[in-house]
């Protein structure tokens, strides 16, 4: 399909064309672990589903597209496609992260890829001059998360390519918060883009899933052999469902965006709310940048309440449309208390979150109701 159509029908249509076989309008599940061929070596392109799926195939094809990149590939995980970034180094390299990271992003750089003789520096990228500083001659790629999980902090990708590139590393973006339909990295200059797609791309909190998006032929073809030589690929139901949610992506983005920026506004007036962190508050720190290179602010907003971590634990505890659990992105509301959940990992550490910190994953409920069902749990 011609990459002039617009996100919206990309969305849709990318890499999705009918069956050839049966004309189904909807890609099937090639629920298969093989393929027969007519001759050794001699088949229709495929020999074997850990190299390859036509399910997976449509779903890197679309996620290429909507993030303006040539190549996609799927992975089982967010993790996975992140440590599929990470066979890029070998031992001896030198990584830049965030200093305000998914828990699990800092858990797998420091406590597994560590043991192999890669180091990894966690520095406040929105001070441009100390992510300077923090290069070494051997650091070879710099990770962005933006906006940050769970402080919604907003990362200069231009700016930071820019430095990046000139000390000869390769930049990598985490864009699960933003998603395409508000940020596109590779048109910023990153050279990768990495997603969970278990998040706003599946977007109902039914499937565990990962991509990387490049449009760099050689980065492609090592993480594709590393697709395969390692292995862990999604499964086809695991991939049409991805597929399937991608399809309302632009308009469950709208709705999550114009939730989310009501219920910042109603708890910035709260009396029982100490800070609220959305980018889309024109005093937020990275508003400007955010206007820059989003097209929208996205659906998640973190908050600290008066009364600390056990006020936040409270509150977390007494939402009742809006239910506590990890994880972000689906249809339905979400709270997190991110020290004792999905940022444990960082106990002890300096990345370490405030206790009275809680992150909501706005959903596209109607917005009244979030805002009471908040005041409600705030109050109580
Ligand atoms: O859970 P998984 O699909 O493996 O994705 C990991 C991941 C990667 N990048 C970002 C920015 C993430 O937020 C995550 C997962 N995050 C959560 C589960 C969470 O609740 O924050």
């Amino acid at each position: 399909m011609s990459s002039s159509y617009r996100f919206e029908t990309r969305a849709i249509h990318h890499g999705q064309e009918p069956d050839q076989a049966t004309g189904a309008v909807i890609v099937p599940i090639y629920q298969t672990s093989t393929y027969a061929q007519e001759a050794p070596g001699i088949h229709k392109g495929y020999e074997y589903a850990r190299t390859g799926n036509p399910t997976r195939a449509a779903l890197e094809r679309c996620l290429a597209s909507l993030e303006e990149g040539a190549f996609g590939l799927a992975f089982s995980s967010g993790m996975a496609a992140i440590t599929a970034v990470s066979y890029l180094l070998s031992p001896g390299d030198h990584v830049l992260a965030p200093n305000d990271v998914y828990g699990g992003t800092y858990r797998y750089f420091v406590r597994v890829l560590g043991r192999y003789g890669v180091e990894t520096s966690f520095v406040d990228m929105t001070d441009l001059d100390q992510l300077e500083e923090a290069f070494t001659p051997s650091t070879r790629l710099v990770l962005v998360e933006t906006p940050t999980n769970p402080y919604l902090k907003i990362l200069d990708i231009q700016a930071i390519a820019e430095i990046a590139h000139r000390r000869g590393a390769l930049v990598a973006v985490d864009n699960t918060f933003a998603t395409p339909y508000f940020q596109k990295p590779l048109l910023l200059g990153a050279d990768l883009v990495v997603h969970s797609t278990t998040k706003y791309l599946g977007g109902h909190s039914d499937v565990v899933g990962g991509a990387v998006i490049t449009s760099n032929v050689d980065l492609y073809e090592t993480l594709k052999f590393h697709q395969n030589a390692v292995g862990a690929v999604p499964g086809p139901f695991d991939c049409w469902l991805v597929l399937r949610g991608v399809k309302t992506l632009a308009i469950r983005m709208e709705r999550h965006q114009a939730n989310a920026s009501q219920v910042a506004a109603f708890l910035r007036s709260h009396p029982r709310v100490e800070r609220v962190y959305y980018p889309g508050l024109p005093d937020h720190p990275g508003y400007e940048v955010a206007r820059r290179q989003m097209s929208g602010f996205g659906g998640m907003v973190s908050f600290r309440v008066k009364g600390g971590k056990e006020a936040a634990r409270r509150v977390a505890s007494q939402t009742r449309i809006i239910l506590l659990a990890e994880s972000l992105g689906g249809v339905e509301s979400l709270i997190d208390h991110p020290a004792s959940m999905t940022h444990a990992s960082l106990e002890g550490t300096p990345l370490q979150v405030e206790e009275d910190l809680l992150r909501l994953s706005v959903g596209i409920e109607h917005p009244e109701d979030l805002i009471e069902d908040l005041e409600q749990a705030l109050m109580g």
